[in-house]
């Protein structure tokens, strides 16, 4: 028994040198160690010897049991230092490396622009006012003073939804529930005037266009309005003026010719002079020297009236402009569908500002 047990212990130490792994370390104490290991055959063994070879017996279980459990601690303290040496080797990180590098989108040569717009306009106390691109046909036209005649608001010009609802047209609506807003919150407080209004308003707007290289069925567009009393053309003026070096040049000088719009009275288109050549006349401006950025005008009392807003009082003037073609321009973009097919390798040539 004595010998069989030395033989035991001189085995199992031998093969735990062998052990390379965690793994394997834990199967070898199963199997001398374990419930159903080597050590406890041998001590269930025991019961056949005499009453005075047990204790002497047991005790030598014990020792050896004792010494293969200490050659394990031994063993694993040794292995689990290994492993972690190991993969501190492998997870060595060189801080020399440069870092990768994040890709970047870029913001849409649009949606700059109206930045731009509004950045120039923020600066000359203007606020920026969003509303919904479903629209009654009210707000729309009836509003605005679009008579129940005019040809926008035929089947073919607009995108009807219902009867009375519709795709926007232009974002004139949005002004119109300011100024609608602004006399419900008056009378609410009880004041009998509502208050002066210098807004812009950025959006998407719906015309039921057959798409082409400068034609698109939606498009973005920024109005402007500003009524208070003693508004006059030559505010108006002003303001264009401002907005037209600030974006341009600040050598630019812009003209009005009369136009018509059923919303403002009197109406007017906006020229600036040529970016390209100054004034002097080029393919771009096709010699006239001028290049049209907006129409505008002085908003028509009739609008003013239906808002709420009492015409002799107040008065006020609007602007509209068509971002896609002032973005063309400025970029050389020669198909407005560019903007909408959003093409990468065009996209990113518009990295943002920042
Ligand atoms: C209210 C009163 C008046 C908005 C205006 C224009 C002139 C204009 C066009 C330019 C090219 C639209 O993008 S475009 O097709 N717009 O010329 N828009 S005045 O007048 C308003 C707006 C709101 C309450």
């Amino acid at each position: 028994m004595k010998e069989q047990l030395m033989a035991l212990k001189e085995q199992a130490l031998e093969k735990l040198t062998q052990q390379s792994s965690l793994h394997q370390l834990n199967e070898w104490k199963a199997t001398y160690l374990g419930k159903k290991g080597e050590l406890t055959a041998a001590l269930r063994g025991m019961k056949d010897l005499s009453a005075e070879e047990r204790p002497i017996v047991g005790a030598l279980v014990n020792e050896v049991r004792e010494s293969l459990e200490s050659a394990f601690d031994g063993q694993e303290a040794e292995l689990k230092r290994a492993e972690r040496e190991k993969r501190l080797r492998e997870e060595t990180i060189d801080v020399t490396l440069p870092g990768r590098s994040i890709p970047l989108g870029s913001e849409h040569p649009l949606t700059r622009l109206i930045r731009e717009v509004e950045e120039i306009f923020l600066g000359l106390g203007f606020q920026v006012a969003e509303g919904p691109e479903v629209e009654t046909d009210y707000n729309n036209f009836e509003a605005l003073n679009v008579p129940r005649n005019h040809p926008a608001r035929d089947m073919q010009d607009t995108f009807y939804i219902t009867e009375d609802m519709l795709l926007r047209t232009h974002t004139s609506p949005v002004q119109g529930r300011v100024l609608r807003a602004n006399v419900e919150a008056a009378k609410q407080r009880g004041e009998t005037s509502p208050q002066p209004v210098r807004i812009i308003a950025p959006g998407r707007v719906y015309r039921r266009d057959d798409d082409d290289a400068t034609h698109s069925h939606a498009f973005m567009q920024i109005e402007g309005l500003v009524v208070d009393r003693h508004i006059r053309m030559s505010d108006l003026k002003g303001i264009l003026t401002t907005f037209a070096q600030q974006m341009f040049g600040h050598d630019v000088a812009i003209r009005m010719r009369p136009s018509y719009f059923p919303f403002t009275e009197p109406s007017t288109e906006v020229d600036a002079t040529c970016y390209s050549c100054g004034g002097d006349g080029c393919r771009v401006c096709k010699q006239t020297g001028w290049i049209e950025i907006l129409g505008a005008g002085m908003v028509h009392p009739n609008v003013l009236e239906m808002a709420g807003y009492d015409p002799e009082e107040f008065t006020g003037f609007a602007f509209g402009m068509g971002v896609e073609r002032i973005a063309m321009r400025r970029y050389g973009i020669e198909d407005i569908r560019h903007f909408y097919t959003n093409d990468v390798r065009l996209m990113s040539q518009f990295k943002s500002r920042v």
